[in-house]
């Protein structure tokens, strides 16, 4: 077939390739590459990426070195060919590039983004280091700078990935090592196109998991990996028993107590990575410290309080008071301050200040909030050292200006479990935003700017997921600012009100994307009255909402704050700075999680859409998790909300790349008159002075570009290739005449 690669003769390589195609053709082309280990497909630039659950061996030093420098038709598909892509828009067109992964959980998408890191670093260490100008002594000593300075970013990047994954991954029953955070990186390059620097947000981590894992599921892997690697001593020094994991309660939530067999090697991956990210050995001593200390605050038991008549506050348990001190000497708090900051609070109103006394739950809801806000802000501390590592490493120098951004996005997928709490409320949002930047720059803005340029197009229908999004994100009406005006309400306010709430909004505005077991009593998919449904665009979800409201208030007491800033370790004092505040002092309510969390949605996807997106779409072969084996059904049910027909039509029938005028100059118009340098205006309006480039190229036929008002399409990637080599056979020339022209000058 014309386009294919001859390396590549299974099945079709590229979806665009098929005259007419139907959601069946796609799973069935998929399931045949899948079955010969050929796991990737395109769609044009967009990859497919099917999850094949074991090693391929497709990502040695062969396959880096094949798809450098490439273009698209000559290599058969690879994620390869997207990283080196996203780096040559970057080096061409001095344009930000992303590339955005999506899929659902377990689809491959922290694989993938590890994969196209190793590519760019081992690209960089390659081609690192060209000729800075200066004295030849100089010019060796800076080149030998650059090439540390690239080693060292590239090597942060690709190590600390093991570190953030230990405290932000864990096993649930969709994924092994499923991502319970949110990465964006941003790849900075130099004007050579080598790594100058790098920095990474994160995004709301799942820290409920601290304390409760649903059936099967563990904890993060950090807490495993320290138990099954540290050596005797240390363990000893940190106070963890020897014994099993049951002795651990936050541990064994989800009837998961075995520890997986590479947790040791992995623990040592994590000590090579904290020593690699310059961790000092005072951090990485308090980071494993306030680690066993959640684990320990797990333990913690409370028993009635005897000199308490009423009975009803709590005391710890008197087996717990070596524990006590235990954790204290951890946490390196005083220990009655932190018996104190367990069994009460300290309520300050504008005239007065008073302790209360915790009952039983509340003292269980304090103790399992302080396990979570340390383990949330420890994971914080950790990241952020990552990206100062980074700074630190990156070279940047007088090239401000020119420094450009590789933005890689590896995000928590899609998911449903068996009950669904304000955690995939967040995370199922996320990649609803995440879908609509798909459709608005690739199914919408492309169909848009055909109608715009004037070029000729049939529109391609679509599901447009907006409508959810608004349910969800809308200020005053979506789900999010239901749920904020309920928290700010006085009084002991329930889950059910807010749901209530939400039924009274969606009664007098019916949406087909929301439900409640209230508003279809008859729906047998929503058992409890705790239920809502929410219609994704990659499925139904019935969330349970109890525990929305504390999950989104997300308050953590005064008294734990001021105990944590009072810790005679710097870095975890340092991890607390609101403890500063005085005792007496009303507090200010923080901003709630759920708009903390859109807002940085909102902000993330408005940053991407600023730059070139590059999609890689993951999709998940079963659902157990197994090498070789192919669910047709669930395949087709991804490849339908992933869009992947309606791409491959928008595709099919567009064009590979789209130039500004002005952007088509300056890159080719060499290409007219290699021999003058340098080049003149070409005397005519931008859009006839690139037809007449083309037309001495001879490219300029219809079914290779079409020319729109402001930009030129071009048709096929062969056609770009083309004009890339014209442009580097001309390029000695251009170099003769200016050697000549400074020659004269001299
Ligand atoms: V989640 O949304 O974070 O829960 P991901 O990130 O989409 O999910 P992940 O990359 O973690 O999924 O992949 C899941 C598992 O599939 C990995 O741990 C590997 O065991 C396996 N996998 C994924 N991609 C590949 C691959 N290209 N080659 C081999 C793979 N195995
Ligand atoms: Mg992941």
């Amino acid at each position: 077939m014309e386009g294919q690669s001859n390396e590549d003769r299974v099945g079709i390589s590229d979806f665009i390739l098929y005259d007419s195609l139907t959601n069946e053709d796609i799973v069935e082309n998929l399931q045949e590459r899948f079955a010969k280990n050929k796991i990737y497909t395109y769609i044009g630039e967009i990859l497919v990426s099917v999850n094949p659950y074991r090693d391929l061996q497709l990502y040695t030093e062969k396959y880096i070195a094949d798809y450098r420098n490439r273009e698209r038709y000559e290599r058969p598909p690879h994620i390869y060919w997207v990283a080196d892509t996203a780096h040559k828009t970057l080096a061409r067109f001095g344009q930000d590039t992303c590339i955005l992964i999506s899929g659902e959980s377990g689809s491959g998408k922290t694989e993938a983004s590890k994969v196209i890191l190793q590519y760019l670093a081992h690209n960089a260490a390659f081609g690192a280091g060209a000729a800075p100008a200066g004295s030849r002594q100089s010019r060796s000593i800076d080149r030998q700078r650059v090439r540390a300075q690239v080693d060292r970013v590239a090597e942060i990047l690709i190590q600390s990935t093991s570190l953030l994954e230990a405290y932000g991954n864990a096993q649930t029953t969709r994924n092994d090592n499923s991502s319970r955070f949110g990465k964006y990186m941003d790849i900075m390059f130099d004007f050579k196109g080598d790594p100058a620097g790098g920095s990474m947000r994160n995004y709301l981590l799942e820290k409920s998991r601290v304390v409760h894992q649903q059936s099967g599921e563990r904890n993060f892997h950090i807490f495993y990996q320290m138990l099954a690697g540290l050596p005797e001593t240390e363990r000893k020094r940190l106070g963890l028993p020897q014994g099993s994991l049951r002795d651990f309660a936050y541990l064994v939530q989800g009837g998961c107590a075995a520890l997986g067999k590479e947790d040791a090697a992995n623990f040592r991956k994590v000590t090579q990575a904290m020593d690699s990210v310059q961790f000092s050995s005072d951090e990485k001593d308090s980071c494993l410290r306030v680690t066993a200390a959640v684990m320990l605050l797990g333990n913690m038991e409370y028993e009635a309080d005897p000199e308490d008549r009423s009975n009803s506050s709590v005391r710890v348990k008197s087996s717990c008071r070596q524990a006590v001190a235990q954790l204290a000497g951890l946490l390196r708090v005083p220990p009655d301050g932190l018996v104190k900051a367990l069994t009460s609070r300290r309520i300050v109103t504008a005239s007065d200040s008073v302790d209360k006394a915790y009952d039983l739950p509340q003292a269980t809801y304090a103790r399992d909030a302080l396990a979570k806000a340390i383990y949330d802000r420890l994971f914080n501390f950790v990241f952020e050292k990552v990206n100062s590592a980074l700074a630190a490493a990156g070279h940047f120098g007088s090239d401000g200006d020119k420094r450009r951004a590789i933005g890689i996005l590896d995000i928590y997928g899609f998911e449903i479990f068996e009950i669904n709490s304000f955690e995939q409320f967040c995370i199922n949002y996320c990649n609803e935003r995440l879908q609509q930047l798909f459709i608005e720059l690739i199914l919408k803005q492309e169909q848009e700017e055909y109608e715009r340029e004037g070029i000729q197009w049939e529109h391609i229908q679509y599901f447009n997921n907006e409508p959810i999004c608004e349910l969800i994100d809308r200020p005053t009406s979506g789900l999010f600012a239901l749920l904020d005006e309920t928290c700010l309400r006085p009084g002991q306010l329930t889950d059910r009100e807010f749901l209530a709430r939400c039924e009274r909004e969606f009664q007098q505005r019916p949406s087909p994307h929301f439900d409640s077991r209230k508003l279809s009593p008859a729906d047998k998919a929503m058992q409890h009255e705790r239920d809502f449904r929410i219609t994704h665009y990659a499925g139904a979800v019935v969330y349970s909402v109890e525990n929305f409201l504390d999950k989104n208030k997300d308050t953590l007491y005064q008294d734990f704050k001021r105990l944590l800033y009072s810790s005679s370790d710097r870095h975890l004092s340092s991890q607390w700075p609101e403890g500063a505040e005085a005792a007496n002092r009303v507090q200010k309510r923080p901003p709630s999680a759920g708009l903390l969390f859109k807002q940085s949605i909102q902000a993330l996807v408005q940053r991407l859409a600023g730059m070139r997106p590059h999609y890689v779409r993951c999709l998940k072969p079963n659902g157990s998790k197994q090498p070789g084996s192919f669910d047709s059904r669930l395949v087709e049910h991804q490849a339908r909300y992933l869009n992947l027909l309606e791409s491959a039509r928008v595709r099919r029938a567009g064009f590979a790349l789209r130039l500004p005028y002005p952007y088509f100059l300056q890159r080719y118009k060499l290409c007219d008159s290699p021999a003058v340098w340098p080049h003149p205006p070409l005397g005519m309006p931008p859009r006839d002075a690139a037809r007449s480039i083309l037309a001495r190229l001879q490219l300029d036929s219809e079914d290779r570009v079409r020319y729109g008002v402001s930009k030129l399409f071009v048709r096929h990637a062969r056609t770009v290739f083309a004009l890339e080599q014209a442009r580097v056979r001309a390029l000695p020339a251009v170099v003769t005449v200016i050697q000549k022209h400074y020659r004269g000058r001299l």
